[in-house]
């Protein structure tokens, strides 16, 4: 496919902090994403196009597509807040009141110029037709329910952001980025020229019909890859997806536990070493970037704890990187550093012994 070039001027040099958050103002506190990298940022970005545009896609409707190849960490878009909401108290298993939100959005939205109203009532909204037919329905607060996202404390509105489809193996992620106070997202995989970027909406541990479902609030049914491969791929799918979050789960918790030094003791700690690097594996091969850094980081702590320091320094220093690149002042990162200098200093000393 051809796409032309946008002419509107953009830079794309910041430093990103992260923030986890989906889609919608329910927050999906397991989904995290952890893997993004910066390092091929171009520094001298005065002056450079846009790296995507809007078209609508073929009998698809609306999407947002690569102008140009990106590579990992390339920055795709930022944007400020068009709407900004300070939220009511957070309800324990109930969230937001939804119309506390809805005025508090109506009072914003009439402080903006005709414009900014404009290009927010071009957004989709997902709602029951039954609603619609409810007394008091407003289309400004279904568009905010289906569109906000959480930002720092408040609740923000991206409407070229929003634009973004979902995919469960997305090639872009997002984050707040709090020190500019812009979203922005970049590619957590290599896109083609004229690709679609695609984000996730929800969490990707799941199984196609789980995923389904926690997308029918957005009123679409997923035809990505991963979702309309045939009947054997999908479901080999679902068992990876699976697979990898029983190995998180177990790992986690493995991670935190006390080690047994005896012979039982050190079998299970070769054999976990061995799992934490399958799962490493298993998210490479499902393409589930927001999972890299997280997977690689208890890789590094099970191959140290037997004592593998080759292993674990390159595992650590893995998900060091991503986690850097992502936002290099985080205390995650932080974390991931002083680890890795840790196990490099036990490589050495293992060197230095007779
Ligand atoms: C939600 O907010 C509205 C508007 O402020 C209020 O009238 C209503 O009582 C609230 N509902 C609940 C369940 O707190
Ligand atoms: C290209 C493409 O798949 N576009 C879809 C993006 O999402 C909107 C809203 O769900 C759909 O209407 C488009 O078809
Ligand atoms: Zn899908």
């Amino acid at each position: 496919m051809s796409l032309r070039l946008s002419t509107i001027v953009s830079c794309i040099s910041v430093v990103l902090a992260s923030s986890v958050t989906s889609k919608g103002f329910i927050p999906f506190p397991h989904h995290q994403f952890d893997s993004r990298s910066w390092n091929s940022q171009n520094p001298s970005c005065s002056g450079s196009p846009l790296n995507y545009v809007v078209l609508p896609s073929l009998g698809k409707g609306l999407g947002v597509f690569a102008v140009r190849a990106l590579e990992v960490g390339d920055i795709v878009m930022q944007e400020a807040p068009a709407l900004l909401v300070h939220p009511p108290p957070f309800r324990q298993g109930m969230g937001y009141n939804v119309t506390e939100v809805g005025i508090r959005a109506r009072a914003a939205f009439e402080e903006l110029s005709e414009d900014a109203q404009a290009e927010i009532m071009s957004l989709t909204a997902y709602y029951r037709p039954a609603e619609a037919r409810l007394p008091g329905f407003d289309l400004l607060k279904a568009i905010f329910s289906s569109n906000a996202y959480n930002t720092g404390a408040d609740l923000g509105l991206f409407p070229k952001i929003a634009r973004i489809n979902h995919s469960c193996r997305p090639n872009a992620g997002y984050s707040w980025n709090a020190a500019i106070g812009k979203r922005v997202v970049y590619a957590s995989r290599k896109i083609g020229e004229g690709e679609e970027i695609t984000v996730s909406y929800i969490p990707l541990l799941l199984s196609v019909s789980e995923r389904q479902k926690r997308l029918d609030p957005y009123g679409f049914k997923c035809g990505c890859d991963a979702c309309a491969a045939e009947e054997s791929a999908r479901k080999a799918g679902d068992r990876r997806r699976r697979d990898i979050r029983d190995a998180f789960n177990q790992l986690e918790r493995e991670s935190i536990s006390d080690l047994v030094n005896d012979k039982a003791g050190n079998k299970k700690a070769q054999q976990l070493a061995r799992q934490s690097a399958k799962l490493a594996h298993l998210v490479e091969e499902e393409q589930l970037p927001d999972y890299y850094a997280k997977a690689s980081r208890l890789a590094a702590i099970f191959h140290a704890r037997i004592q593998d320091w080759e292993q674990a320094t390159r595992w650590a220093q893995k998900s060091y990187e991503l986690r850097r690149m992502a936002d290099a002042e985080s205390k995650e990162t932080k974390e991931m550093h002083a680890l890795t200098n840790n196990l490099i200093a036990s490589w050495n000393n293992e060197g230095a012994k007779p």
